[in-house]
């Protein structure tokens, strides 16, 4: 089949690596411990890892604050090691997606050291500069980690901008000398063997300051054409830019078939549904289910054939999902496996992150063990303004960044089979129950409900190139879908709470002439029990 579209029935495995496994005993995962876990990762029958960012960085982002694009971090090993991990992944039919982090660099790249000794050095405009006097700002533009957007550089009596950390300056895509040097990087990891991208933020990279545009801006698809055009096209990639800001029009340029930008992107419509109106992620509201239900299916229905989505619920800047909108208490394994079915049942490329193939959970720390920048400032800023302690955790708890990243609980050992020494950040105390050799160990586990769906996208080309169309839009409980090929039809049920409620499939008018997977053992008759969900052919 069309090779150039292999990523269209594969499946993505997010591995953040400081937090997956440690092999050398300092209690911060690393590429050696990655390739320990390729076996396990061949067993799960995924096709590609994306790996957050290993390049050289100070971590004040954790690594999504590059000093080398060249280089890898001496804390995850060499370049030896990504050299061994690439070939040991291609033995194993994996290919490895890195994480280009193009919208900023680290203050300690030598690009930014350059920039900032004057303003006529050559790489001053690498970056975003503007004119003034210290302590009037040239907007009120705000960074995503707080403060202000701009900070100030007395020896040059101006600010640089920066969207993220102050240690994050937003590099200047106006410039044709910074992107020459940033496709030849690219193509430099190309020539590696590496089988893709993700890229970070792409769509903030035509900012405007003085219009105080971040996303979309006017100059955006021009760069990623060009882009494209000078790196990715000349391999045979996966490539998914993370777009915050996408809506389906857009992402028909994004994810164009002719391939002229990227092979898809992570929208994130379906992501903050439980955000209050005009609040921050940190103010939190009920689920709207019949939205969920909506925008994952407008994005499907808009995307056929016009383009292609990525489908995912988690990463390692969101909250685990059996916790967010499962039920990681009573009904962990049934929810976390209805949450699998109803993302894989759909037409696109899955993303499963770290961990979610087992169920892992979010976590309830006190505030000093929590370790990312963005919870560390937030929780400053909110207790000064006046929030409540208790109300700030709830938030911390709901949304924080570092759910997502506490070590991967490979056993039930003292830090849960990551390390030999107390990890980076706590360890989850629930390793005792949730973890990967318990997982191995019971064939009812979450792991082969997601080994099983795998499998099915290779082997149903209706999961793959069906098209699509809601069921039972209104009901307040049900998501409910039908998949169409050349007139086979697959159905996926699934009941998104914790009830049981009469359903029968017959009374929608489908005979089910086979159960591709289902999360009880058996069907109960006129009834959905609570999280039960499954994929059907139907007649
Ligand atoms: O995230 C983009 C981004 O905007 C998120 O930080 C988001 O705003 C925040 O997580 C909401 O909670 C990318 C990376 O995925 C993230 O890890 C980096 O911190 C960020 O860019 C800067 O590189
Ligand atoms: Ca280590």
């Amino acid at each position: 089949e069309n090779t150039s579209n292999w990523w269209k029935n594969s499946v993505v495995y997010q591995i953040y690596p400081r937090s997956f496994q440690d092999s050398n005993g300092d209690g911060i995962g690393d590429l050696q411990g990655i390739i320990k876990r390729l076996d396990y990762l061949q067993n799960l029958g995924i096709d590609a890892i994306w790996l957050s960012p290993v390049c050289k960085s100070p971590q004040d982002d954790n690594g999504y604050d590059i000093s080398d694009y060249q280089d890898i971090d001496p804390m995850f090993g060499s370049l030896n090691d990504m050299e061994e991990l690439i070939q040991e992944a291609k033995k194993r039919g994996i290919r490895i997606l890195l994480d280009l982090v193009l919208n900023h660099s680290s203050d300690e790249h030598a690009w930014f050291l350059e920039a900032k000794k004057s303003k006529d050095n050559p790489y001053h405009d690498y970056y975003v500069w503007r004119d003034g006097v210290e302590g009037v700002y040239p907007n009120d533009m705000k960074a995503c980690f707080g403060g202000p957007a701009w900070e100030w550089v007395p020896e040059l009596g101006q600010y640089y901008f920066h969207q993220f950390s102050v240690k994050q300056p937003d590099l200047n895509w106006e410039n044709p000398k910074l992107r020459r040097e940033i496709y030849d990087m690219i193509r430099w990891w190309m020539d590696k063997g590496v089988g893709g991208f993700r890229l970070d933020v792409i769509d903030q990279i035509a900012k405007e300051p003085d219009l105080k545009i971040t996303n979309n801006g006017p100059q955006l698809h021009e760069y990623i054409k060009e882009l494209s055009k000078e790196t990715f096209q000349k391999g045979n990639l996966i490539t998914v830019g993370e777009a915050w800001g996408a809506n389906t029009e857009l992402a028909k340029l994004y994810s164009a078939p002719d391939g002229s930008e990227f092979s898809m992107v992570f929208q994130f419509e379906h992501i903050n549904l439980d955000q209050q109106p005009g609040g921050e992620k940190w103010d939190i509201k009920e689920l709207d289910f019949i939205q969920l239900k909506q925008i994952l299916s407008k994005w499907q229905i808009e995307l056929h054939g016009k383009g292609w989505n990525s489908l995912f619920w988690n990463n390692h800047d969101l909250p685990r999902i059996v916790s967010r909108w499962g039920n990681d208490e009573q009904y962990r394994e049934e929810s976390a496996k209805m949450l699998a079915t109803i993302l894989h049942g759909m037409q696109g490329t899955p993303y499963i992150y770290q961990g979610e193939e087992i169920g892992m959970t979010n976590v309830k720390y006190q505030i000093e063990e929590y370790k990312d920048i963005e919870t560390v400032n937030m929780y400053k800023e909110r207790i000064e303004k006046g929030y409540k302690p208790e109300d700030v955790m709830r938030s911390i708890y709901a949304k924080g960044r570092d759910n997502a990243r506490t070590p991967i609980q490979w056993d039930s050992s003292q830090y849960a089979g990551f390390s030999t020494v107390k990890p980076w950040i706590k360890v989850n105390d629930n390793c005792k129950a949730i973890n990967v050799e318990n997982a191995l160990e019971n064939k009812d586990s979450i792991f082969y409900y997601y080994k099983k769906l795998i499998q099915l996208r290779k082997e149903n080309p209706v999961l793959v190139h069906g098209d699509y169309q809601l069921l039972l839009e209104t009901n307040p409980d049900i998501f409910a879908y039908c998949r169409n090929l050349d007139g086979q039809r697959m159905v996926v049920v699934a009941n998104f709470h914790d009830k049981e409620i009469p359903f029968s499939l017959k009374e929608e008018g489908f005979e089910v002439k086979e159960y591709l997977i289902h999360n009880y053992k058996e069907e109960k008759a006129g009834y959905l029990r609570p999280y039960e969900t499954y994929m059907a052919i139907v007649n």
